[in-house]
């Protein structure tokens, strides 16, 4: 290892929670500090008086000799570091993968050789758009970041929960970011894509309409970071030790299944609890219900490159795993929050070109200009030598003869910064011969003319987003017209209203157009959909393909039940008079199925139960119904509840929301009173005893969500 000028920091003396100590906890050990007894100065000088500056006397002005106010202050100054230019709201988690059988048939990548290694991982999730305060729960894409640290060096696979992306050259990126991100004289609106700004982009941006279909369905919702998937995007190369290359996809199966939000629940939530996702990923940690996920390849031999008729290149195209299907080759777990957000969360730095032997890149042109854009805003936001900050310091130590700058923590001993040399013994010398070096692949490009043009193989843009739309189950549908509806009410501007709707929606489906027509009012143009090239457009759709009606891959779809419900929360709404015994036989039936049952009460403290005071985890007006994923109500408190408007709301919007309800069978009065039918699906007044083992059958089925038409709210 490299010498380590640590300071004044301890090893950390607090285990972490739970206690699972990989090489990448270890390291970072001897940077972790626990709180001490005595408080010192950053230069270790004991202080006397934290509390008050130094003066002239004690009514006198502050004294510029005070060293130990002006430290203080002046380091609380600094900070800050630049947030993310994108995906500046996020959250992340330490954790292992582990492959299930040596794929080195496939790949040099240490992380796929050996079943019986643990490769340490840390993962951020992220929003885009909105800035490092905003509310976890936005209609957006999330960021799905790993970063592995291997014996060959640190691997990034730097990914998002959408398979494809908005626009295919990188060349584009500011301009889609700034037409997303809030407008640049009024700074509003905050995490949103509902603006005029980004639907004049997207609409003039037909490479955009895959992704578009994505973002607006309930993918952009996720439950919980557990439950969702998460994708390389581009297509990368696999190398292995004969230096045979492979396309791959990579994929991140969540083993809880695809589980989202719907848009009302999202918005509440915003409001409610915008910690939401992190403190679910946080306290479903803490509590050793760690999220886990297989990692797919879809590997496309280099012969077959040109045989789907969509360019492999193009990143606004799905492989459809019908076509190529999604092999399982190992498990990621999270099992360790971080010890300290800003040290780990905030400084870590991702880049798509941290790569290790066996893993290469394609000619995508959205991969080749994040290539260049990841180092240079680590350089920017973390400073040039991030990569020796704990959280992103490979576990195999760093020996060049890079030097210096801000920060530098290494103390690079000799007189020898450079290469080739002889006074310090030709080291570090590079290997050209070691099996375990990077050498990029070598790829044979043809020959021609430097252009700036796209590849006419990348000019399909409508038939994926038909075959999405095919793929989608009756209430995905509405979901999605709903959600286009939505997002074009909050667009001021006619033309950019209509250009959406005559040049992008009308050319995925007919059907959607004509509902997002009824739900806005922009007229389908009877001229029907451009055959020709959108003029208005820089990059021009080609013509329509001719069979994408046909096109569909059932894997889109979320309209499946998800393999378990471990970790879903219940709320067991509690009043005064609930019977002590049946309280305490739900609560364990709950917990045997592994879901986190929460008590609520009308005030905070206990409620008087049969068998005397009861314990409550939350008042009801702190504990909102969008924040779980079903209600029971035992006997007893019905009656009462029926009454009161809060609970009313309670039951209404968990039903509005399609989430399981089972309330005892004096509780119909409170159905009724909060406007819920008794006869809906999911909803079940039953005697007490059957009323957990239902509320777990329907949980099954995550949602109900033809409860309710979203295209025409009631
Ligand atoms: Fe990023 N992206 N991106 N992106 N991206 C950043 O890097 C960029 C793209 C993604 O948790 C930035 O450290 C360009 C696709 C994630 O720290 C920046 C282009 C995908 C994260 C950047 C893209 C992503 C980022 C901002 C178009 C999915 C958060 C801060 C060519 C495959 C990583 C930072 C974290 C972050 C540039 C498009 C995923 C500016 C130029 C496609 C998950 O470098």
């Amino acid at each position: 290892m490299l010498p380590r000028t640590s300071g004044q920091v301890t090893p950390n003396d607090k285990p972490p929670s739970p206690p699972q100590d990989t090489d990448k906890t270890l390291d970072l050990q001897p940077d972790t500090l626990a709180p001490g007894q005595q408080l010192t100065t950053n230069q270790g000088v004991t202080v006397s008086d934290d509390q008050n500056s130094l003066k002239s006397h004690v009514r006198g002005p502050t004294l510029l000799e005070d060293i130990l106010m002006r430290e203080k202050i002046t380091h609380f100054d600094h900070e800050r570091i630049p947030e993310r230019v994108v995906h500046a709201r996020g959250t992340a988690a330490h954790g292992v993968f582990q492959v299930y059988e040596s794929q080195a048939h496939l790949t040099m990548a240490a992380p796929l050789q050996d079943p019986t290694v643990k490769t340490p991982v840390f993962v951020r999730f992220s929003t885009v758009a909105g800035s490092r305060g905003s509310t976890d729960t936005p209609r957006d894409v999330r960021g799905f970041a790993v970063k592995f640290y291997t014996p060959d060096g640190v691997w990034d696979l730097v990914g998002n929960n959408m398979p494809v992306f908005f626009i295919q050259d990188a060349n584009k990126f500011p301009d889609l970011i700034h037409a997303v991100k809030p407008e640049p004289h009024n700074e509003i609106p905050q995490a949103q894509s509902a603006h005029d700004t980004f639907w004049d982009f997207v609409s003039l941006t037909p490479e955009s309409a895959h992704m578009l279909m994505w973002v607006m369905s309930d993918r952009a919702l996720p439950r919980s970071f557990a439950t969702m998937e998460g994708f390389g995007v581009h297509t990368f190369r696999l190398v292995n030790a004969d230096g045979v290359s492979r396309f791959v996809k990579f994929h991140w199966k969540p083993l809880k299944g695809v589980c989202s939000l719907v848009w009302e629940e999202a918005q509440l939530i915003s409001g409610k609890d915008p910690d939401f996702n992190r403190r679910d990923l946080w306290e479903s940690i803490e509590r050793g219900d760690f999220p886990e996920y297989e990692l797919g390849l879809q590997v496309v031999e280099e012969t077959d490159e040109h045989k789907f008729g969509f360019d492999l290149l193009d990143a606004t195209k799905i492989i459809p795993e019908e076509v190529v299907p999604v092999v399982p080759v190992g498990k990621l777990t999270l099992n360790r929050n971080p010890d300290n957000f800003f040290a780990e969360t905030e400084q870590v730095a991702f880049h798509t070109g941290h790569i290790i032997p066996g893993i290469d890149f394609t000619n995508d042109p959205l991969l080749q200009g994040r290539l260049f854009s990841y180092i240079d805003t680590q350089l920017r936001r973390v400073g040039p030598n991030f990569h020796e900050l704990p959280i992103n310091r490979s576990l195999r130590p760093a020996d060049n003869n890079q030097r210096d700058g801000f920060a530098r923590m290494t103390i690079n001993k000799g007189r020898v910064s450079y290469f080739p040399n002889s006074l310090g013994g030709g080291c570090p010398m590079h290997s050209p011969a070691a099996a375990a070096a990077f050498r990029s692949v070598a790829v044979k490009e043809q020959p021609g003319p430097k252009v700036r043009e796209r590849s006419p193989s990348f000019s399909d843009h409508f038939s994926q987003a038909t075959q999405f739309w095919n793929s989608m189950s009756d209430w995905e549908k509405d979901h999605i017209a709903a959600a286009f509806a939505f997002e074009l009410n909050q667009v001021v501007d006619e033309v950019v209203r209509d250009r959406t709707m005559n040049e992008i929606l009308v050319n995925i489906h007919k059907e959607l157009a004509a509902m997002v027509s009824e739900a806005t009012g922009i007229a389908v143009s009877p001229a029907g959909s451009p055959e020709a090239p959108t003029p208005s457009a820089p990059t021009p759709a080609g013509p329509l393909r001719k069979d994408a009606d046909k096109l569909r891959s059932p894997a889109l779809s979320m309209d499946k039940p998800p393999p378990t419900i471990k970790g879903r929360k219940v709320a067991v709404l509690l009043g005064d008079g609930v019977d002590t015994g049946e309280v305490e036989a739900l609560l364990e039936a709950l917990s045997a199925a592994e879901l986190v049952p929460e008590t609520i009460g009308p005030r905070a403290g206990a409620v008087a139960a049969s068998g005397g005071p009861m314990k409550v985890n939350r008042a009801a007006p702190n504990a909102p119904s969008v924040v779980y994923d079903a209600v029971l109500v035992p006997t007893g408190v019905g009656p009462a509840l029926a009454a009161q408007t809060l609970a009313q709301r309670f039951l209404h919007e968990a039903w509005r929301h399609g989430k399981p309800i089972a309330v005892a069978s004096d509780a119909e009065t409170l159905l009724e009173a909060s406007g819920v039918p008794a006869s809906s699906d999911g909803v079940t007044v039953a005697e007490a005893a059957e009323l957990a083992e239902q509320l777990t059958t329907d949980l099954g089925r995550h949602r109900f969500p033809r409860r309710v038409s979203v295209l025409r709210p009631s």
